[in-house]
């Protein structure tokens, strides 16, 4: 008996002991986690504000840094300050204070959009109108709020067309619009920036206009469902029949579901939803066990092509968002492959032939930001180490000696001379915001991103107020 207490005890000591060092081994697990963790977020930060620096030191002032030239490049013949307008809030969020500050006193006291130069309408809109609308967002400052509808008054003149898809350019300074011929992401992206510029002005103008817009697309939809791709801004007639989610149509999808979030106009949700069964039925198929959505024609739904392009990878992201987890998983899944399949990602790929039809990685951010909602909406890991394997390629083939640059060709990883200004606004964020997510800094449930990753919270915009102060 005296025996087999003694063994009882002993079982018992050991269990504990075992169930002890397992606890202990589970929490140094997780501790060792969580320094990777700090590590990783604190390595990109250290990158993001090494590139920040270099920026500043060969290219401030102007539109964006040639980092192997170490010098500059203007988009226009006059700068508009994008780079910084679209870093603002990535340093922000990564705590970079005294930048941020340098960057709000330089819109406020220095920026004028007065300039005689046609400005791409798309472009400035995701970048320096969404960028200065966020600016507002996050400090508050009015005379931000001033300079972005300054720039949202400049941007109008463009909508002046018969069907109110804007003209692809427009002069800054004597607001005359030129260029009729826009493809469906050129003419349908507006909705979230005017209808943010709408909410904080209290005046429906300029989400009436971006509206107007996409609804001008959305209504030259065919029998079953789809839209081309290219489009005449006058006449209205599809001058591309081609219906994908690929470059050239891509936001104006994530705008239907996005605008619809964080603005509750339910025209835009039956939109979203209408159109997500014309994409599903239609475009997305699989193949040798992969998840793609290449191209068809709009009216018969017959496949047109197999070729995509990198952009398409922000799809995942908004499927998950919308609900259909499923879906997003598999075709994040297909993107990992590719770019696996040569270390960085080909900017047009042929799926079916399997070649690389322009072979250029230009710091694209949409991979890393699918891999980011997964990883907040599933919890699954898997997501986590995808963009950290992103991330050590990126440094491997991008990184200079001051900044990080576009490749020209992923099959030899030969540099070209620039960095877009989307590498601040969007690749490094998502990259940030994917590492420090567990110590839960930011609150991705509490925000809306535009199309350039400048985030929004959703708590600023009431349903019932945007109704009124928007129109619809
Ligand atoms: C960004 O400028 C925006 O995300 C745009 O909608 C398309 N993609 C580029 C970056 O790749």
């Amino acid at each position: 008996m005296k025996y087999l207490i003694l063994i009882c005890l002993s079982m018992t000591l050991l269990v504990s002991c075992q169930n002890a060092q397992q606890t202990q081994s589970k929490q140094a697990q997780v501790e060792f986690n969580q320094a990777v963790t700090d590590t990783l977020a604190m390595n990109v930060k250290t990158e993001t504000l090494r590139t920040w620096k270099a920026y500043k030191k060969y290219a401030w002032g102007h539109d964006a840094l040639a980092p192997l030239s170490k010098s500059y490049s203007d988009w226009y013949s006059e700068p508009l300050y994008i780079s910084p307008i679209d870093a603002y809030s990535t340093l922000y969020l990564m705590g970079f204070t005294d930048e941020v500050k340098e960057i709000e006193n330089y819109v406020v006291d220095s920026l004028d959009f007065n300039k005689n130069i046609d400005a791409k309408i798309f472009e400035v809109n995701i970048r320096i109108l969404g960028g200065l609308l966020s600016m507002y967002e996050l400090s508050g400052n009015p005379k931000v709020l001033e300079k972005a509808r300054d720039f949202g008054d400049r941007m109008l003149p463009a909508f002046n067309t018969k069907t109110g898809i804007p003209k692809y350019w427009v002069n800054l300074k004597t607001g005359i619009p030129r260029g009729d011929t826009v493809n469906v992401a050129e003419a349908g992206t507006y909705t979230f920036e005017m209808g943010v510029l709408s909410y904080y002005t209290k005046d429906p103008k300029y989400y009436q206009a971006g509206k107007k817009a996409t609804l001008a697309i959305y209504n030259r939809r065919s029998p079953i469902g789809l839209i081309g791709d290219v489009i005449d801004v006058e006449s209205g007639e599809w001058v591309s029949k081609q219906s994908h989610i690929c470059a050239g149509v891509d936001s104006y999808y994530e705008y239907l579901y996005k605008s619809y979030l964080l603005f509750g106009d339910p025209e835009l949700g039956v939109m979203w939803d209408q159109s997500l069964e014309a994409i599903n039925q239609y475009i997305a198929e699989e193949y040798q066990g992969r998840l793609w959505y290449g191209r068809v024609d709009m009216n018969t739904g017959k496949y047109v092509s197999s070729v995509v392009t990198l952009y398409d990878a922000f799809f995942p992201a908004i499927l998950a968002l919308s609900g259909d987890q499923e879906r997003a998983v598999k075709y994040e899944n297909s993107w990992n492959w590719l770019w696996n399949k040569y270390g960085l990602e080909p900017m047009v790929y042929d799926y079916k032939t399997g070649v690389s039809r322009y072979p250029a990685y230009d710091l694209n951010p949409e991979i890393i930001e699918s891999a980011y909602y997964l990883y907040h909406l599933t919890g699954d890991t898997t997501y986590y180490q995808m963009n950290r394997a992103f991330w050590t390629e990126i440094k491997k083939y991008c990184r200079t000696d001051i900044a990080y640059t576009s490749v020209a060709d992923v099959q030899t990883m030969e540099k070209k001379d620039y960095m877009p200004t989307f590498f601040f606004a969007e690749t490094l964020k998502y990259l940030y915001l994917t590492f420090s997510h567990d110590q839960r800094i930011f609150n991705f449930d509490e925000f809306v991103f535009n199309t350039e990753a400048h985030p929004f919270r959703r708590s600023s915009f009431n349903k019932q107020e945007a109704k009124i102060r928007l129109g619809f």
